[in-house]
């Protein structure tokens, strides 16, 4: 029996919306306020997922003032294929409400973004009948017609369900035509533990419409399950008939409550039918594959040596990413990064970062910073952040947890130095019932390339239960001040790695 490894897509990507065509598989998911925005994806068997590309890519398609709160931005896209063409509605909170916007090729180039005015509520999803209508509904669950080339509302908005009675938040709705039949999937229970995806069901795209009575048919709140938070979903049929859910969850670490720090990954789960209502299968961290021919992804390698001329996708900066600030020509086979906010704390930071996808990693950075002040930092928001930083002469980690701000220690050191982060959730002592999610150790490499851990930090300071928010850690480097060079960077699962190889010294500041 072939087996898959539950997340699909490890990391921040949450609100996934799927999409099939042929053989080809599409996948999008929320990015808040990092730029560029939306990642998409493309697979062959809905199990190996290959980043192709970002759909917004342009300061035109894409704003986020630097009073775009983190969290804020673009939520829970929808990604349909219609029409000989790929279609994408999202929504920008709070600049630029409902966009839509159409590519021939899903990898880009997307178009400029029609605005959805009368879209008054985020997770828009669009479905057309078979007169040609174009239906948008939204969380609520409201819904209006419109014309997809305008953005101009033709009807509504009209209430089409409100969910399971005295459930939160409905939202999250997709719209189907199945048969004969128009289903509704929602999530509901907000996007914590409570969270949940239910459905229903009527003879029309706007209902009337009768909820199934086995809702929520997907939950895991109140279970031990190690996957937490399920719900935010999206259904697709595979070339083979096959019914899937695609949607997100947690895992969570540590005692009680529970801290994930991953942020709100993407997971995968059959569905059959029954009575005409959708049966989400079991979930679980492994599970039997689809029976489509296997198409694995190699894994994405571990060090970019930023030799190309473009950042690969994958790279996300806060906000904005202006080109004389963010360069791979100043400096030849280096990434230069220009401050222009001072620290982590500031909206403006010139940062740039990839999503930590496993729970036990180890990312070091070859930084000069001869001509300024800036690091490696594992970011949750501008209130919850650690880096290792170095000016000159000096690395220094320092911690940010809410109002709290310290430098923890420092270090004299010469010339360019690795810097090097690990987060570690696995070992021995981990299963105490006040038990922190992880632990991260933050230092810098002596020439001989022995780590030397300045500091060893409580891992749920960086996780969503204690920030708040919809995200999750991304790891990058920054400038505070003046510019900073950086060689190469390096991600690595430690799972892989002898253990022996990390037990670094730890310093006393
Ligand atoms: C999104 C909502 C949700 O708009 O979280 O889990 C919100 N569901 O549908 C932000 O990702």
């Amino acid at each position: 029996m072939r087996t898959f490894a539950n997340p699909v897509i490890a990391g921040c990507h949450p609100d996934p919306s799927v999409c099939r065509v042929g053989d080809d598989y599409y996948l999008a998911c929320s990015s808040f306020e990092y730029f560029p925005g939306v990642p998409i994806f493309h697979s062959r068997d809905l199990v190996g997922w290959n980043q192709i590309g970002n759909v917004l890519d342009r300061p035109s398609q894409l704003l986020l003032p630097p009073g775009t709160p983190s969290s804020g931005g673009v939520y829970a896209p929808t990604l349909r294929y219609h029409d000989d063409r790929f279609w994408l509605i999202t929504s920008n909170i709070p600049h630029g409400g409902t966009i839509l916007v159409t590519a021939d090729d899903p990898a880009g180039k997307w178009s400029e973004p029609v605005h959805l005015p009368d879209v008054l509520g985020c997770d828009p999803d669009l479905a057309w009948d078979g007169d040609g209508n174009c239906w948008c509904t939204f969380a609520g669950i409201d819904q209006v017609r419109i014309d997809p080339a305008s953005g101009a509302a033709l009807s509504g908005p009209k209430r089409i369900w409100s969910g399971s009675p005295g459930s939160q938040y409905p939202e999250a709705p997709h719209l189907y035509r199945i048969g004969d039949t128009w289903y509704l999937l929602i999530a509901e229970g907000g996007t914590e533990r409570g969270h949940a995806i239910s459905i229903a069901r009527g003879p029309a795209p706007d209902g009337p419409f009768e909820p199934c009575p086995a809702n929520p048919i997907l939950s895991h709140r109140g279970t031990d399950h190690p996957i937490q938070n399920t719900g935010h979903g999206d259904l697709v049929q595979a070339g083979d008939g096959s019914w899937w859910l695609i949607f997100l969850g947690v895992r969570p670490r540590g005692g009680t409550p529970g801290w994930h720090v991953l942020g709100r990954e993407t997971f995968l789960a059959p569905v059959t039918w029954s009575d005409g209502w959708p049966v989400i299968g079991p979930v679980a961290p492994v599970m039997r594959a689809p029976t489509l021919p296997p198409a694995p992804v190699p894994a994405a390698p571990a060090r970019d040596d930023f030799n190309a001329a473009e950042l690969h996708p994958r790279w996300i900066s806060l906000r904005s990413r202006p080109p004389e600030d963010v360069s791979l020509l100043e400096r030849p086979g280096w990434l230069t990064l220009r401050a222009r906010g001072g620290s982590l704390d500031d909206p403006t930071v010139t940062f740039v970062g990839r999503r930590q996808e496993q729970h036990d990693v180890r990312v070091r950075a070859l930084v000069d910073a001869r001509h300024g002040r800036g690091g490696l930092a594992v970011r949750l928001d501008e209130q919850h952040h650690y880096e290792v930083e170095v000016e000159a002469d000096e690395v220094r980690v320092r911690a940010r947890i809410g109002p709290l701000c310290e430098q923890l220690a420092s270090r004299t050191v010469s010339g360019p130095v690795v810097l090097r982060v690990e987060t570690w959730a696995s070992g021995p002592g981990m299963d105490h019932p006040r038990q922190e999610p992880d632990v991260v150790r933050l230092g810098f490499e002596a020439p001989d390339g022995e780590f030397v851990a300045l500091a060893e930090l409580d891992g749920r300071y960086l996780s969503t239960e204690v920030a708040g928010g919809f995200t999750g850690r991304v790891i990058g480097c920054y400038a505070a001040t003046g510019a900073i060079q950086i060689d190469w960077y390096d991600y690595r699962f430690l799972s892989s790695l002898d253990r022996a190889d990390v037990a670094g010294d730890l310093i006393d500041a």
